[in-house]
């Protein structure tokens, strides 16, 4: 199949800490990435970003213009209830309020997400996901943001990369509270999140609201590099952790019996316990069945190879090719595999992961409904040179995998949209402002947009529902 159908989501993704700034206006409240930021020894903070808070009208009309008709925005928690657990904020709505009816007006489907990455900093301190309180903070969180928001907003997304989220915050430790190696937490926040995922669907439901509800996880395919047995394993406990426990969550809405001992193994290596409360299955059971789409995040795969020692980890915050190191104590550690191109970052370009993945989901999860691909895309020191930015390695980047899509749409897996990440060029978590992922270049000095060759390429794409050739394009 050469063409998406007419009802294919041509979309772009931002999130609010990412693109807002405005951090301390209009009473908001901070979340914990103000506070670590913040810090003397930080390289670049949140506190203008793209300033999306103010310049949301021309980003939108920049969508529109270059054929986009989806969008990823996500609701700063601690914008709409400060402190995460009190007052609402009338000009916290507010602003949501005319960001959403500026999305409609412009034909650019607002697809928005509860939690990206940013728990207000008071929830934060008692705990953040492992705090068991947090979910109901967040569940009331998600009632005010139906109750205000519903009557336009149709498609509502959860919890962003639950894997994301624990990798950083107690594993890899770039992301606070910097605890590194503590496979438990990890493990016990992404459950908890998972709970707090299904009784925000289970809430969503029983509101008759006129829209659709699901979760985005970051599914990335872990592959053994050699044929050893037990370089299949480390491939396996990675794709265990990082995948099916999540997979099996949202979709089967039960953990298998290889998925829980798998887990439970690997936590009991590092000296921890698993604890599933009363009633957790149950909701994430009922809450699976109700489930309307899972949004597949995908940018590379990994290659796994035994690893018999501690954990030990460098992330590449920098863009300095090859200074990565991930092993993980009871899994694996992931090596180069020389047949893979990477990024500047170390992330593998492999298109054939997103086409694995896709046809898993259909294949080990049947009731899957539908997927989109709600982020994507490539991370890449883009060159300025008199208001133009060639970046043809994104456009291929980007032409890759949309074909291993149309692959998998063509071999029977239900792939809605696309959404590339980012809509412009955003804060990046862990690296700051040099790696850029956007359409549209921003200037941060000035923050004036320009567009880039690949939102030309993507209009084409767009409007023709066809792959072109970059080389066609006129830029
Ligand atoms: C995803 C996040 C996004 C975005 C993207 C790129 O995990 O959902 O928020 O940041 O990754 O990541 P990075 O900026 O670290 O390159």
């Amino acid at each position: 199949m050469k063409h998406f159908d007419d009802k294919f989501v041509f979309g772009a993704a931002t999130a609010a800490f990412q693109a807002e700034g405005a951090t301390k206006e209009d009473g908001r409240g901070p979340c914990y990435w103000d506070e670590y930021l913040s810090r003397p020894e930080s390289r670049f903070t949140g506190d203008v970003a793209s300033d999306f808070y103010h310049k949301y009208k021309e980003d939108l009309s920049l969508a529109k213009e270059y054929g986009l008709n989806g969008i990823r925005i996500s609701i700063a928690w601690s914008r709409v209830i400060p402190d995460g657990s009190g007052e609402i904020n009338p000009k916290g709505i507010e602003f949501y309020n005319n960001l959403i009816d500026e999305c409609i007006k412009n034909g650019v489907e607002p697809y928005v997400t509860l939690h990206h990455f940013d728990t207000p900093l008071p929830l934060y301190k008692n705990g953040d996901w492992l705090d068991r309180d947090n979910i109901d903070h967040f569940v009331r969180f998600a009632k005010v943001c139906f109750e205000n928001f519903g009557d336009r907003v149709k498609k509502w997304v959860s919890i962003n990369e639950p894997w994301s989220v624990v990798a950083g915050q107690y594993i890899i430790g770039h992301f606070p509270p910097n605890i590194k190696y503590d496979i438990p937490k990890a493990v016990q926040a992404m459950h908890n999140m998972m709970v707090a995922h299904a009784k925000v669907v289970e809430l969503y439901k029983s509101m008759n609201l006129d829209g659709e509800v699901g979760v985005i996880h970051i599914l990335e395919s872990k592959y053994p590099i050699t044929e050893e047995k037990l370089d299949e394993k480390a491939a396996y406990l990675e794709d265990t952790i990082a995948n099916t426990f999540m997979l099996d969550a949202c979709l089967s809405g039960e953990y298998s019996e290889d998925t829980l001992a798998t887990i439970k193994d690997i936590v009991k290596k590092n000296d921890g316990e698993l604890v599933i409360y009363e009633g957790d299955m149950k909701v994430i059971k009922s809450a699976a069945e109700k489930n309307d789409f899972l949004g597949v995040n995908y940018y590379a795969s990994h290659f796994l190879a035994h690893h018999d020692g501690d954990s030990g980890i460098h992330h590449n915050g920098t863009g300095e090719k090859g200074s990565s190191v991930f092993a993980l104590k009871g899994i694996g550690q992931r090596v180069t595999n020389p047949d893979v191109p990477t990024t500047d970052w170390d992330w593998p370009i492999y298109p054939q992961g997103l086409y694995d993945m896709l046809v898993r989901v259909k294949h080990n999860y049947p009731n899957y409904k539908k997927i989109y691909v709600t982020e994507n895309g490539m991370g890449y020191k883009d060159d300025f040179q008199d208001g133009k930015i060639d970046d043809t390695a994104r456009i291929d980047y980007i032409k890759q995998h949309m074909e291993a899509i149309l692959k998998a749409i063509q071999d029977g897996v239900d792939v809605q949209g696309y959404f590339l990440w980012s809509l412009m060029d955003v804060l990046s978590w862990t690296n700051g402002y040099n790696k850029r992922y956007g359409l549209f270049y921003i200037d941060f000095d000035t923050q004036k947009r320009y567009v880039k060759k690949s939102a030309h390429w993507m209009k084409q794409v767009a409007e023709t529902k066809t792959l072109v050739n970059p080389e066609e394009i006129d830029y």
